[in-house]
């Protein structure tokens, strides 16, 4: 009988604490918001520009721009210390390594504002995109 008992307790102590697990997982998802379209894209004396913060990775990962205008990629750290503070815009041949807390814009040309643009970490884990149409 106590054998059974236990066995029943830890069954369900591992079904709580899974459905904890993927409650928390659903809530961490639909509270996403970071990962919304356009929203970071604003326009300042003529340029576009988006803002990317790097913490942890890159937010918004997704980004949807206008083609074919200046544009400004303003990369905001703020007691960022993992190593998105690595920064590559292989296609701009930008590298750099932002200090914890700062504001950098990187300037894209209307004519490099194309296609798809790709920031990656220095170790190549985290990224973000930038689709110009
Ligand atoms: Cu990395």
């Amino acid at each position: 009988m106590k054998p059974k008992l236990v066995i029943i307790f830890l069954v369900s102590l591992v079904i709580m604490v899974f459905s904890f697990y993927m409650l928390a997982r659903l809530l961490g998802s639909s509270s996403g918001g970071s990962e919304s379209v356009g929203a970071n894209v604003t326009m300042e004396n003529g340029a576009q520009v988006i803002a990317i913060s790097a913490k942890g990775g890159y937010t918004p990962r997704q980004t949807n721009a206008t083609a074919g205008l200046p544009t400004v990629i303003r990369v905001t750290t703020s007691n960022s210390y993992d190593c998105s503070v690595s920064l590559a815009v292989p296609k701009l041949r930008y590298q750099r390594f932002f200090q914890p807390s700062e504001t950098v814009d990187i300037p894209v040309t209307a004519a490099e504002a194309r296609g798809k643009l790709s920031g990656v970490c220095g170790m190549g884990m985290y990224s973000f995109n930038i689709n110009f149409n």
